[in-house]
């Protein structure tokens, strides 16, 4: 068969374009194209780098699927089927909601599609798919193959390559479904196939896209004990409890870690305790920021604004805070509830939901009601600490203590300013919409 195997934009529609600079191909797809036997013809397509031909002879479409992609993962799929192909859904949004996606495909594959994949193709060739294939979660991800890379087209992010090692997530955060889609047990690719799949891949850049590379510390001394060997560099995301392990961050810095990725959602104090972290207090992020950076690694923290505790004021808080630590670089996030999580479950339970039309689920547009500000008030807080935040003025202001890094630190802030003047149009128009949609609605305003 000639197979199909797409990534799709957010919103073909969309005036907010993304930096080139900063996408990312979806590894998935070559996980799914390894599994697939060689009788059968693969073709990946990110949409991002290249146009979708819908009269192009294909057998089968499979389209990869977050919430922030349905919508147009839907539209492509209804492409395909008007022009009778069979297309199979799969990923986080149809997994959770997978009689929702049944309505766009021939097949939805619920879970990791290793396991089913092959059982789906020769159902496909026999014209009898099954509505739902569930892959579930596997025990041993060394039962799977290696990603083909070869299939990989378009730049990426500095040239490098997406790899995971690990799969699952022992946290178990109210705002989001990883731990519920991929288990609570973190499941490792064996160090030695990790190691062959980077002698495989054809550049010495690597992104590290496990939810926390350093989860098993373990299993992580293994693994950087032998990238040491590899001469390459890499950026990944941590947990932030693990900086306390010197001979760990030392290691990870030895072995070619330029940058790490840390999701702190919050810097402020009373509500830090809420995130199960191991950060207590603003000086102890402070104290991890510099050691990370004194390692030459680039420290990336990752932001939230719109939980049930917050303020007004957080966002002045955040932006204090922030220019204090001089922070190489930063990604602010408006509160998404996604489906499958226990936010979505409380807002949706609690009527504040304004809308559950998925192309608002962005990040940046806030698609319910706030508890203890107005939708105003996050969208505007919001757009504040980012036009701040990536200012000329603040950004030269934390540049001196980033001088390791200068190329880094300036691509990060400048393609991320970038990024947000060509959202912050898309996002007014956006939620002027959701007044409308709110006007038509009754929700529940908090008191
Ligand atoms: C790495 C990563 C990124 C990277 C790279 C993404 C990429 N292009 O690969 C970057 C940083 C760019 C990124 C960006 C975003 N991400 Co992200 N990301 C991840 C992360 C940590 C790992 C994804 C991954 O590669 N996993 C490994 C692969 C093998 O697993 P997989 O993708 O799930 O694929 C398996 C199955 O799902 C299934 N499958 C998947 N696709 C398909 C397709 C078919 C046809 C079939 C049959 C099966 C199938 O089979 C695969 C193999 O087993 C996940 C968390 C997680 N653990 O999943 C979040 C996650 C997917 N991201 C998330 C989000 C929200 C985003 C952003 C919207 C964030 C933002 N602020 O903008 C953007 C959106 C990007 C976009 N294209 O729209 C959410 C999605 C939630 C949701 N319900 O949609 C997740 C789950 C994180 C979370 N904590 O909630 N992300
Ligand atoms: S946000 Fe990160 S730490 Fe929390 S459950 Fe999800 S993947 Fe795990």
């Amino acid at each position: 068969m000639k197979i199909l195997l797409v990534a799709p934009v957010k919103d073909v529609n969309s005036e907010k374009k993304v930096v080139k600079s900063i996408r990312f191909p979806m590894i998935s797809l070559l996980y799914i194209a390894a599994v697939t036997p060689d009788i059968h013809n693969v073709r990946i397509i990110e949409e991002e780098d290249e146009k979708i031909d819908f009269n192009a002879d294909f057998d089968l479409v499979g389209i990869t699927c977050m919430t922030g992609t349905a919508v147009r993962a839907y539209q492509i799929a209804d492409e395909f089927r008007k022009k009778g192909k069979k297309v199979v859904l799969g990923g986080i949004h149809p997994t959770v909601l997978p009689e929702e996606a049944k309505q766009h495909c021939d097949s939805v594959m619920i879970g990791e599609a290793e396991p089913v994949w092959n059982e789906m193709l020769q159902d496909c060739e026999m014209d009898r798919m099954k509505p739902f294939y569930n892959g579930g979660i596997a025990q041993c991800l060394d039962d799977y193959p290696l990603p083909r890379r070869e299939l990989l087209t378009g730049k990426t992010i500095f040239g490098m390559q997406p790899i995971v090692t690990s799969r699952g997530c022992p946290y178990s955060c109210d705002f989001c479904s990883v731990w519920k889609f991929f288990g609570r047990k973190i499941r490792h690719v064996a160090v030695d196939n990790v190691i062959r799949d980077i002698q495989n891949a054809n550049t010495s850049r690597f992104m590290f896209l496990d939810d926390n590379i350093v989860g098993d510390q373990v299993y992580a001394k293994k693994l950087f004990c032998a990238l040491k060997e590899l001469n390459i560099q890499w950026v990944g995301q941590a947990s932030v409890s693990f900086i306390k392990n010197d001979e760990l961050l030392k290691l990870a810095a030895d072995s070619g870690c330029r940058g790490l990725f840390f999701g702190l959602e919050t810097v402020s104090e009373q509500k830090m305790k809420r995130f199960a972290k191991s950060m207590k207090s603003q000086q102890d992020i402070l104290d991890a920021i510099s050691k990370v950076m004194s390692y030459g690694i680039v420290f990336h923290a990752s932001l939230v604004f719109g939980f049930d505790d917050d303020e007004k004021s957080v966002f002045d808080e955040t932006l204090e805070f922030l220019y204090k630590s001089k922070i190489p670089s930063a990604t602010f996030n408006v509160l998404t509830p996604y489906p499958g999580t226990e936010v979505y479950y409380n807002l949706k339970k609690q009527n504040r939901l304004i809308t559950e039309d998925w192309q608002y689920y962005d990040h940046c547009t806030p698609t319910y009601i706030p508890r203890n500000m107005s939708l105003g008030d996050l969208y505007s807080g919001y757009q504040y600490v980012k036009e701040n935040f990536f200012s000329l003025k603040n950004t030269i202001h934390r540049f001196p203590a980033n001088w390791r890094n200068p190329i880094i630190f300036t691509l990060a802030n400048v393609g991320m300013k970038k990024e947000f003047k060509s959202e912050k149009a898309f996002v007014r128009r956006r939620l002027e919409n959701l007044y409308e949609i709110m006007e038509r609605k009754i929700l529940c305003m908090p008191v």
